[in-house]
């Protein structure tokens, strides 16, 4: 296998695990490598790194394959903190047991819902509300505090949302009826953030043999108030 000299990330766009390990990576000011997939057709060079053949995965200049997103963010933010989303709560117990319920049960009533088709069996209407009830333990998180863990932004904000934001857009008239003001809020916030619009950039699919894509890349960052993360200040170690 060849040698790289940044970090390479093979992500989907729109894949929420994706979406959470380019906002630890933008978040930690990390550049990378970016290689854009379809998931009908993954690239050999991806399944040689990672068989399981999932979106993302992180192949480190040292070699060292990450392929959990979380283990990405968490790995980037470890490097380089500005915005300190892992110092943001000291009750770093609680914060994981978040984000496993929205990784786990929500995760699974989501998919449930978006693709009911798929799972005849099961009421979707179960599911719904099974999604709904994570939504409504957010919401009340959300009632006193700006962010899911007090008022500045942490690391399970940006894990969490993404996934907040694929159940919202299954049905958004829907979504935006229900008793969720706060969470509503919260996600519109997240949806309208620089952070959030400098991850979201379209890019081709990758093939072997592409020149390279640096992502972030600051020319391609349009954000609505013109406010752009800096990428410019001293990379990390
Ligand atoms: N636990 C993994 C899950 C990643 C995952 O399931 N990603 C989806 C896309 S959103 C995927 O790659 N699915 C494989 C496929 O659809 O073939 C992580 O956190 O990185």
């Amino acid at each position: 296998m060849s040698t790289h000299s940044l970090p390479i990330l093979y992500s989907f766009r729109r894949c929420p695990y994706a979406i959470r390990a380019r906002l630890g990576l933008t978040a930690a000011k990390i550049k990378v490598e970016l290689r854009e997939i379809i998931l009908r057709n993954k690239p050999k060079a991806m399944l040689e790194l990672s068989p399981k053949g999932t979106v993302p995965v992180l192949w480190l200049e040292d070699k060292t394959v990450i392929d959990e997103s979380l283990d990405i963010a968490k790995w980037a933010l470890a490097k380089h903190d500005p915005l300190n989303l892992l110092k943001a709560s000291t009750d770093t117990s609680k914060m994981q047991a978040l984000i496993s319920e929205n990784d786990g049960p929500f995760k699974h009533h989501l998919d449930r819902t978006k693709y009911a088709n798929r799972y005849l069996d099961e009421p979707p209407q179960d599911n719904r509300a099974q999604a709904s009830a994570f939504l409504q333990k957010l919401n009340a998180r959300l009632n006193d505090n700006e962010f899911l863990f007090g008022n500045s932004l942490s690391l399970a904000d940006i894990t969490i949302a993404p996934f907040v934001r694929q159940f919202s857009n299954i049905d958004r008239t829907w979504f935006d009826e229900q008793p969720w003001p706060h969470l509503i809020r919260w996600l519109d916030n997240f949806l309208k953030s620089p952070l959030f619009h400098s991850v979201m950039q379209k890019y081709p699919a990758w093939q072997e043999g592409d020149e390279i894509t640096l992502f972030p890349d600051r020319s391609q960052i349009k954000t609505p108030n013109g406010l752009i993360p800096d990428q410019q200040g001293p990379q990390p170690n």
